[in-house]
């Protein structure tokens, strides 16, 4: 193969104030990508480094696909851009009305934006704007999640349950409560996929309406398995009470699938997985394969319906983006869609489960290792943390597998793995491997 030479390396980092990295830890001793295919990254000095988390658990079908490529070139070539404001384009109706095909229920009806904050900023407006236009304007509490990860907007950062996320910020959005998280290591640690114990901790929402009033709730946002938080995955009969809390007192349901669509779990969607279908859906990330920015958000017919009512010259919903259904991450999204379907990359990951459950869970007993939890093809492993300097082990565990040859995550002192749903057996072994020898030579 004619691999081309790898781009030079920039001389000065100051200028990029990077994104949730401590900048300067990372400037005295960075590390480059320069080139990916498949399942594995090219390091700036030519190793090979097998992708554990799928980028930032977005390149679902691995790396580099020459389809998604090619119809980002032919789209970018043959109508760059256009605006969704008053105006249409082709691709951007197909790809919602494909969404509206695969997404459980009658999830049917797709807004899009760019990322997946924006498409969390979008569930919750629409939440509140429904409520307004179905004559209950006083239904404007909404719920999160302690150790939610929602994105980085306002919106998401004040349903969102990482302090540190929230710290600084201001006042945040008024009217916001949140559940505990269904996290317990006493009767939990080491579990292998879902936990029997903690459907109860759902009834949680109970006591917060009991407090504000059932009829001044709009909705509760939840990530089905929570990613950024520490990979939480959520226990027996949990998101099936919190369907029927909701329903019970008029609360709309909000999955964030940003990370748990697309096949992460073995299934189209979470709510597929679980037979939970919420009433407003938030995706990005393996949409496009992460191969351009992209988000939606997917509401029932209901809701739909409620908006299209009253003068027809008016918008409906006065909320979207200059690239909302952008004409290249329509193309590279249909692209995506099409090897998803094709490939059966969603039952192949349901198919590895067993596999993967197990090499993770043999990791069980190595130094630090406090818990695993596995579910689909994401897995956490809880290290205990270093005394005063929590996050350090973490941390030193990434750039230990990065030289090892692997990309993985570290939140706080939780590894998260979620390689794309590509990956072999065999490369399943060596990514156990890099992550052993890691955990084995950290203090
Ligand atoms: N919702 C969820 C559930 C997410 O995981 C977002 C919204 C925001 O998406 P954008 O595209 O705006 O970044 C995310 C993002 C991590 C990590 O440490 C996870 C995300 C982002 C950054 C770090 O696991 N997920």
């Amino acid at each position: 193969m004619n691999t081309p030479a790898p781009p030079p390396l920039p001389n000065d980092l100051s200028s990029f104030w990077m994104p949730f990295t401590p900048n300067r830890k990372f400037k005295a001793n960075p590390r480059f990508i320069v080139a990916a295919e498949g399942m594995y990254y090219t390091a700036s000095d030519g190793r090979r480094i097998i992708d554990g988390t799928s980028g930032l658990w977005c390149v679902n079908a691995g790396h580099g696909r020459s389809e998604i490529i090619e119809a980002i070139k032919t789209q970018a070539a043959e109508l760059d851009y256009v605006p969704s404001y008053m105006m249409g384009h082709p691709k951007s109706f197909q790809l919602a009305q494909r969404l509206a095909a695969m997404a459980p229920g009658d999830l049917n009806h797709v807004f899009f934006g760019n990322s997946g904050s924006e498409a969390v900023d979008t569930a919750l407006k629409i939440a509140l704007a429904y409520h307004a236009r179905a004559g209950e304007p006083q239904r404007r509490r909404l719920v999160g999640r302690a150790r939610g990860f929602h994105g980085a907007g306002f919106g998401g950062i004040s349903v969102g349950g990482i302090a540190p996320n929230r710290t600084n910020f201001g006042s945040l959005l008024a009217e916001v409560d949140h559940l505990g998280h269904t996290h317990n290591p006493e009767h939990n640690a080491f579990t292998l996929g879902q936990p029997e114990w903690g459907a109860h901790l759902a009834d949680e929402l109970e006591d917060i309406v009991a407090l504000h009033g059932a009829g001044n709730f709009a909705a509760v946002i939840i990530e089905p398995m929570a990613g950024a938080g520490g990979v939480l995955i959520p226990p027996k009969g949990y998101l099936e009470k919190m369907r029927q809390i909701c329903d019970a007192h008029g609360i709309l349901l909000i999955f964030d699938e940003v990370i748990t669509g697309f096949g992460r779990l073995g299934a189209g969607f979470a709510a597929e997985r679980f037979k939970v279908v919420p009433d407003i859906m938030t995706i990005a990330k393996g949409l496009t394969n992460g191969a351009v920015p992209m988000g939606a958000a997917l509401v029932t017919s209901k809701i739909y319906d409620a908006f299209m009512e009253g003068p027809e010259n008016v918008a409906e919903l006065y909320h979207g983006y200059t690239y909302s259904g952008h004409p290249v991450a329509s193309a590279a999204a249909l692209a995506t869609l099409d090897i998803y379907a094709r490939d059966h990359l969603f039952e192949r990951a349901a198919g590895i489960e067993n596999f993967w459950q197990a090499a993770v869970h043999g990791l069980k007993g190595l130094p630090n290792v406090i818990d695993i939890r596995n579910l689909g093809l994401v897995a956490g492993i809880e290290l205990a943390a270093k005394d005063g300097a929590p996050g350090t082990r973490g941390a030193d565990i990434l750039a230990k597998c990065f030289k090892g040859g692997a990309l993985v995550r570290a939140t706080g002192d939780t590894i998260a793995l979620a390689p794309p749903l590509i990956i072999t057996e065999e490369q399943i072994e060596a990514l156990m491997e890099i992550v052993a020898a890691a955990l084995k030579s950290v203090d």
